[in-house]
This record gives C-alpha cells, sequence and structure tokens, in this order.
C-alpha cells in the first residue's frame, strides 16, 4: 500500500524526526513535508532526505488558504499530520499574537483543505500542557484524556484551542481526526531555546546555566523517536475522534536535569544561575499514558538515561548544526530574555 502523507513543520524538531522515522519505516509513502521555515524550521536538518525522491519540501505558511488548497489539489494526500506550530511558551508571553494565527488559524485552513479535498485523515500533534499544571505535593495526579483543559500560557491556550476546533470538526462535519498530547520531548534537533539544548550548549561554551525560579519545576521526559512511534500508530490503528495521551512516567526537576547536564559534560555545577522565574510558571506536568498502552501496545522504549546521554553525544557530534543557530538572529532573542533577568 503506497500512502502519501503530509507533514507539516517538518523543518522543527519533533516533526523533523517524524519524517526520518517514516521515510525509515515505511519506504513506500510519499513523505511531503509543508514548512514555513519560521526561526524554528532548519532546512539543513532535513539534508538527509531531501534528494529522496519519495520526498519533496514546501516552504509554505499553514495560514496560506491558497496556497494549501493549490498543494492538497496537486498531492491529494491521504493523511495530514500537523506539527506546524509556535513553540515556545517563554516566546509566547512576549508576544502571543502568532502563536494564535499559526496554532489556530492554521489548523483551521489545513482541517478546510482537509474537507475539501475528499474527508482526508487529519492528526493534530498537540500537548500535554493543555491540561495546565499539577501540584508538586501530589504525586498520586496524572493528566488522563479525562482532566479538564485548564491552560496558563498564550501558547498552551493557543494549542488548546486548536484541539476544540480540531474536536469541532470531527463532532459537526465528521472529519477524521486524532489528537495526541505528549510530554516534554528531547533528542537530537532540539532548538537550542529549550531547556535541554539551551543548557547543553550553554555548559559547551562555558556560559551561565539559567535556571528559572528555584529550579524545582517538574516535566515528563520523553525521547523525541518514542513519540514518533506512538504518533505512528494512532495513524495506522487509533481510533478516529479520539485523544491520546502519550509519556513515559519519567518525572524529573529541572535543576536535577542541569545538574546531570553539567556531570555529564564535566562541567562545574559553578555555571547554574538562577533567574527570575517564568510569568505563569507550571510546576508540574504528569501524563497517564494508560489509554494508548492498553488500545494500542504503545510503550516508551527509551529510558531516560540512555537517551540523555544520546542527545548529549549527538550535541557533541553535530556543533555546527547548533552553532550555527546561536550564531545568528538568536543572539538577540538570547539577550532580550536572559540578560538583566
Ligand atoms: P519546533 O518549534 O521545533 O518546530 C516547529 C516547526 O513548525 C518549525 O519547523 C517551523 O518552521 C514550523 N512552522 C511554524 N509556523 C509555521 C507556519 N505558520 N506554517 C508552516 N510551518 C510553520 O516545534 P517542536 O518542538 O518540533 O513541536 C512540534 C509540535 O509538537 C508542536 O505542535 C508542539 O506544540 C508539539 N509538542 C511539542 C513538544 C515538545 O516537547 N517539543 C511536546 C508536545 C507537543
Ligand atoms: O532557560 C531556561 N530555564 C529554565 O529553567 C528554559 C528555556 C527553561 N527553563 C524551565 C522552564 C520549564 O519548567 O525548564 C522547563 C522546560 O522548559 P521548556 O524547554 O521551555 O519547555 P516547556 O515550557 O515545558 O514546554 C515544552 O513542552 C511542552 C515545549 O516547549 C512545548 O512545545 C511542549 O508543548
Amino acid at each position: 500500500m503506497s500512502k502519501t502523507v503530509f507533514v507539516t513543520g517538518g523543518a522543527g524538531f519533533i516533526g523533523s524526526n517524524f519524517i526520518f522515522h517514516m521515510m525509515d519505516k515505511y519506504p513506500a509513502y510519499r513523505i511531503v513535508c509543508l514548512d514555513k521555515l519560521t526561526y524554528a524550521g532548519n532546512l539543513s536538518t532535513l539534508a538527509s532526505v531531501l534528494k529522496k525522491e519519495n520526498f519533496r519540501f514546501v516552504k509554505i505558511d499553514i495560514c496560506d488558504r491558497e496556497g494549501i488548497y493549490q498543494l492538497f489539489e496537486e498531492e491529494k494526500p491521504d493523511v495530514v499530520v500537523n506539527f506546524a506550530a509556535e513553540s515556545h511558551v517563554d516566546r509566547s508571553i512576549e508576544d502571543p499574537e502568532v502563536f494564535l494565527k499559526t496554532n489556530i488559524l492554521g489548523t483551521q485552513i489545513l482541517m478546510d483543505a482537509c474537507r475539501k479535498f475528499g474527508n482526508i485523515r487529519f492528526h493534530q500533534v498537540s500537548t500535554d500542557e493543555v491540561y495546565g499544571d499539577l501540584p508538586l505535593d501530589r504525586p498520586d495526579l496524572l493528566f488522563t484524556e479525562e482532566t479538564p483543559i485548564h491552560t496558563s500560557s498564550p501558547y498552551s491556550a493557543a494549542k488548546a484551542s486548536a484541539d476544540l476546533m480540531v474536536q469541532a470538526y470531527h463532532r459537526t462535519f465528521g472529519l477524521p481526526v486524532t489528537i495526541s498530547r505528549c510530554s516534554n520531548n528531547y533528542g537530537p534537533y532540539h532548538f537550542p531555546e529549550k531547556l535541554i539544548p539551551l543548557m547543553i550548549a550553554n555548559a559547551l561554551n562555558d556560559k551561565p546555566l539559567p535556571v528559572y525560579g528555584e529550579g524545582l519545576n517538574v516535566r515528563d521526559w520523553l525521547y523525541v523517536e518514542d513519540h514518533c512511534k506512538a504518533i505512528d500508530l494512532i495513524l495506522h490503528k487509533g481510533r478516529i475522534g479520539e485523544v491520546y495521551n502519550i509519556g513515559g512516567h519519567n518525572e524529573m526537576r529541572n535543576i536535577d536535569i542541569v545538574r546531570l547536564i553539567c556531570k555529564a559534560l564535566d562541567k562545574p555545577e559553578s555555571l547554574i544561575t538562577y533567574v527570575a522565574d517564568r510569568k505563569g510558571h507550571d510546576m508540574r506536568y504528569a501524563i497517564d499514558p494508560t489509554k494508548i498502552h492498553n488500545e494500542l501496545g504503545w510503550l516508551p522504549e527509551t529510558r531516560f538515561e540512555e537517551g540523555i546521554q544520546k542527545t548529549i553525544q549527538w550535541y557533541l557530534d553535530n556543533r555546527e548544526w547548533w552553532e550555527t543557530i546561536i550564531s545568528g538572529e538568536y543572539q538577540n532573542y538570547y539577550k532580550n530574555m536572559y540578560e538583566n533577568r
């Protein structure tokens, strides 16, 4: 069986890893990557697949309705997987508007195209952040698919709005949709504005490691490949109209992650600098993945100890990739976000 799969946001962190996974596992599929190449998108990430016959890259904004319709008409996709989004919470606090445009309107335009060109299967890549946060002193509490939406940041509010639109398009128009809500990912090609790659890059450059607040916030970390495998399963076996939580029961405090990175790179903990907290900072995320395990047999395969070592090694082996990024416009972002913080 051959299929054409649209992967939006495929030049970013998770989307690119998903493209590599799919091209490896389903050589008969045609993969079309749709990406605007914002600051977070990087065509060099896709270098190893760019010339493959069953791959096409299209530079396009998912908010460009005409362009999107044209591409659907031309390629006639069977499946659309939507990774395209503004994804950084701190940026959403500085300037929310583009988050509403891309994350909500962009999703709606893609779904309109799915309706217009034959009720095409649509998968929305969402996040655990739509559930808000959990208290530190209730380790028994986890996010299930039934947990009410209760967002904190403009980023998570925009992602939650998109989820509601996806569910509305299913109920109102019968669009065949699924939604996945995953916990924090880490791994290769993670943009160095996010905690783990930022700390690795700074540590390697002997720069201060800026920990927000007291560093006690907890995130539930999953190796990116495990997320990609879960989406693959949902696409092939998931029940239409359903939400699936994805996470690996791997809760860690930010400060412990940063200390672990120092240790792995043989850098002194004196690099750690406590800076002003993020506004509205979510305390703890923790996913209950029982549903995807019971229904689809998914389990995380990479233990954190192994995944973080692989990730650190990847950043050591691919210095050019992230050094190119942090030498450009990123410098202004970093100054704005961290200077005098
Ligand atoms: P990323 O920021 O690394 O990549 C986003 C990609 O989308 C970039 O390539 C960017 O160029 C592209 N893009 C942005 N706006 C676009 C637009 N208007 N049109 C077309 N392309 C556009 O993000 P990521 O970390 O890979 O996250 C991917 C998806 O997964 C997002 O939807 C995010 O909400 C979700 N998610 C991320 C995590 C995580 O830990 N990173 C966890 C759960 C869910
Ligand atoms: O410099 C930093 N210092 C710091 O203490 C940065 C960048 C982050 N942090 C803290 C804030 C968070 O508690 O580390 C934690 C992780 O921060 P991020 O890497 O920005 O991730 P988070 O805010 O948890 O959101 C991520 O997971 C869910 C992704 O960026 C989202 O796209 C995804 O939906």
